[in-house]
């Protein structure tokens, strides 16, 4: 233990020396907020977490901003209709505040970890939308007045947009996914929502967060979407852009399109769910849904046993040119996020295949920086250079 605090000690002595900042919350303060989850005790019988006090001690130190991974999806907040628990989020909400940090709830209308009953009356038969208009605005009210004042920004509505190709016209089109929420209430649940949470805490940021925005149609749909809501009155305030990626995908062109548009839109961007995963996509092979599971095969799983140095180097350029483009964007980008604290503990390693090992955050699985922690850090050292 002592080796280590020495080791530590030693390497934040090297990074001063060589001009560049100790932390990413130092790092970026010029830019953005950096943020992080808070996993908290798995709330879908997923392992248990016994690194808890672990993360909570490294968040301190390189975040300045926390989302709730899990504790304050309906599943967890409002298991049965009129029980809200709100054990694990108070908790989360006492560190958070105790360590100052900025802390974004996630979130309010989402087609998953969303009990089966909000759509159900109680002889199993879909609920009307009259009812289940007032089962959202009960839910959203209850939860965003809890926390009145306490959080800066909501994700109100998760994922509410598709994209499917047309083969003939040779393009994709995107569409509002097919959810119980569409299907009872019709697209207005999105403004429904918002509106909602609004007059819960008027002064709370609302945020819309999605994945695939690299998808110019579907990013185009959204800008839309947002720009015709706030047209009308509506109070939403930014674009949430999850930022799950791979080594080789999305190309960088398309990540920087999503960060172009919407500052010529004008609205304030932030990368909710940062992650570079290392390993193949065994998404591709069917629609990415979160509750998809396919069965675990060796060749999606190659780094099972530790991962090469040479793909550490590839994630790491890879971080650096992100980072890159955030800081060129940095007027309109307001946080980023990463979806983990560090690699033991990542929504990658169990879906959408249950078992993989895989090393898609800067904090390795022995808690060591990453080689893409120090090539972060290094961007902000090369653009301090270049003014
Ligand atoms: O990381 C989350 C994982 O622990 C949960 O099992 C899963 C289902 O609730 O959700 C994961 O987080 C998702 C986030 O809430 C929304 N965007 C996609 C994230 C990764 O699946």
């Amino acid at each position: 233990m002592k080796y280590r605090i020495f080791f530590v000690g030693l390497i934040s002595l090297l990074l001063q020396s060589a001009g560049l900042a100790n932390t990413l919350q130092e790092a970026f303060s010029e830019h953005f907020l950096m943020g992080t989850v808070w996993h908290g005790q798995p709330v879908e019988g997923h392992k248990k977490n016994h690194f808890l006090e672990k993360e909570k001690a490294i968040t301190a130190i390189e975040f300045n901003t926390i989302t709730a991974e899990n504790c304050m999806k309906p599943a967890a907040l409002q298991p049965e209709e009129g029980a809200f628990s709100f054990a694990e989020s108070d908790a989360m909400m006492a560190y958070a505040q105790a360590q100052d940090l900025v802390v974004v709830g996630h979130t309010l209308v989402w087609k998953n970890a969303t009990p089966d009953w909000f759509f159900l009356d109680k002889h199993g038969a879909q609920v009307s939308r009259e009812v289940l208009i007032t089962r959202l605005k009960t839910h959203i009210r209850t939860v965003v007045e809890h926390y009145r004042g306490r959080i800066e920004y909501w994700d109100v509505v998760n994922e509410a947009i598709d994209t499917r190709w047309l083969p003939k016209q040779k393009r994709f089109e995107a569409f509002y996914k097919p959810t119980p929420w569409l299907e009872i209430i019709g697209p207005e649940y999105i403004e429904i929502a918002y509106r909602a949470a609004h007059e819960a805490d008027p002064s709370v940021k609302l945020l819309y967060n999605d994945y695939g925005l690299h998808n110019e149609a579907k990013l185009d749909f959204t800008l839309a979407m947002i720009a015709d809501l706030k047209s009308r009155g509506v109070q939403i305030y930014g674009l949430g852009y999850q930022g799950h990626l791979f080594i080789d995908q999305p190309a960088l062109v398309e990540i920087e399109r999503v960060l172009s548009k919407a500052q010529q839109a004008q609205i304030p961007l932030h990368i909710t769910e940062l992650d570079v995963s290392v390993l193949p996509n065994a998404w591709k092979h069917r629609a990415a849904s979160v509750e998809d599971r396919f069965a675990l095969a060796a060749e999606f799983n190659p780094y099972a046993d530790g991962v090469p140095e040479e793909i550490l180097a590839l994630q790491a350029k890879r971080y650096s040119e992100l980072f890159k483009l955030l800081v060129k964007y940095s007027d309109n980008v307001e946080r980023v996020t990463f979806w983990g604290v560090w690699d033991g503990n990542s929504w990658r390693d169990y879906r959408p295949m249950l078992g993989r090992t895989d090393y898609p955050l800067l904090i390795g699985r022995n808690f060591e920086r990453k080689p893409a922690y120090a090539a972060v850090l290094q961007v902000v050292a090369q653009q301090e250079k270049k003014d």
